[in-house]
């Protein structure tokens, strides 16, 4: 029986035989209390370690790596900033930084989002928007806090030109230029080159505008690690387990397993990187009109190695549990277990229930 339901139980019980002793029913109800206590915190650490976790994984939820932020942003973060109408100012606009990071809306990921806030002191909020968690920062005092992070953890890819965007633009704000026409047309220019450019109300605004130029992207790539590219994978990564068709094979089918990460063309140096660092990996084009780069790794001895490094390097939310599947689908392809129709079953099992077809 769990120790939760124990106490509860206990409690329960004491309270229902001592109701003429005070004391005995105080003790009572601090045993339910205990009870509460004892059965919400193995909930929470159920939630993202699953019982089949591995012994190696640390199980303090507080002990986020700080590239793991890094990898995370770089794979599903953002830097904006928004210039907003607002009559009621001299210069007839308001400046809005944003740093945003996004989750698929599930139960998994709600917990590695908190956690996301927990490591920047609790600063920004949490929205769920189509399917998707936000995690986002505006207040400009909270942007500072973000942007020292990024300092002290750089970004890899291509958003590093972004962030440092943002930075010249936080620059201006600290020096109050958004208050002043001549600041303003200096944001818009830095607006104006943002991944997004300006929208209508800004584009004759001022009339003279010139997207500045923007900077140079020169990623430290000697940064690069496995706390950072476990992140990444969270957000860009995927595991997959494919059956294929093959007459070859007794059962007529033999089993694919392969790990992806996707990245555009303009971040292409970070997928060669992380070939260096694995020693592993091979690059796939992107189709025709497609700009998106995909770092494949499917043969087997080369997963094998992979997943003794990333054993050691936590992946979060439901990403982790995708993970988990992988490994297991995997560990009965090592002994062959897919020749088998039992094995084969097993696997078609977890297949059924892993990536786009988890239920939460
Ligand atoms: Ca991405």
């Amino acid at each position: 029986m769990k120790l939760g339901l124990f106490l509860f139980l206990i409690g329960i019980y004491g309270l229902i035989l001592n109701r003429k002793n005070l004391i005995l029913m105080i003790i009572s109800i601090e045993l339910i209390l205990l009870a509460v206590i004892e059965s919400t915190s193995i909930n929470n650490l159920s939630f993202i370690f699953p019982l089949n976790s591995l012994e190696n994984y640390s199980t303090d939820l507080r002990s986020v790596n700080p590239w793991f932020i890094t990898g995370l942003t770089d794979g599903d973060g953002s830097f904006s900033f928004s210039i907003i109408k607002r009559p009621t100012k001299k210069v007839g606009f308001t400046v809005l930084s944003t740093f945003c990071i996004t989750a698929g809306a599930n139960s998994k990921n709600y917990k590695m989002i908190i956690l996301v806030q927990e490591f920047f002191g609790e600063i920004g909020r949490i929205a769920k928007n189509e399917g998707v968690y936000q995690y986002t920062v505006q207040n400009f005092a909270n942007c500072i806090v973000i942007r020292n992070h990024f300092i002290q953890y750089p970004l890899l890819t291509y958003k590093l030109v972004y962030f440092s965007m943002w930075c010249n633009l936080m620059q201006l704000m600290e020096a109050d230029a958004h208050l002043t026409l001549e600041g303003l047309k200096k944001i818009v220019s830095i607006k104006a080159a943002s991944k997004n450019g300006l929208n209508s109300i800004l584009l004759g605004f001022p009339s003279d505008t010139v997207a500045i130029e923007r900077p140079d992207y020169n990623p430290v790539l000697s940064n690069m690690n496995y706390n950072w590219l476990a992140k990444f994978l969270n957000s860009d990564g995927s595991f997959g387990l494919n059956l294929l068709k093959n007459k070859n094979f007794k059962l007529g089918f033999t089993v694919i397993a392969s790990i992806r990460i996707y990245q555009d063309k303009i971040s292409l140096v970070v997928l060669e990187s992380i070939i260096s660092m694995l020693g592993n990996g091979r690059l796939v084009k992107p189709s025709k009109g497609r700009t998106v780069f995909c770092l494949t790794i499917s043969d087997i001895k080369s997963i094998f190695s992979f997943i003794l490094i990333m054993d050691k390097h936590r992946l979060y939310g439901a990403k982790y549990l995708d993970y988990m599947d992988f490994r297991n689908g995997v560990a009965i392809i090592q002994t062959d277990g897919h020749l088998t129709s039992d094995g084969l079953e097993e696997i078609k099992a977890i297949i059924r229930n892993m990536n786009s077809f988890r239920k939460f």
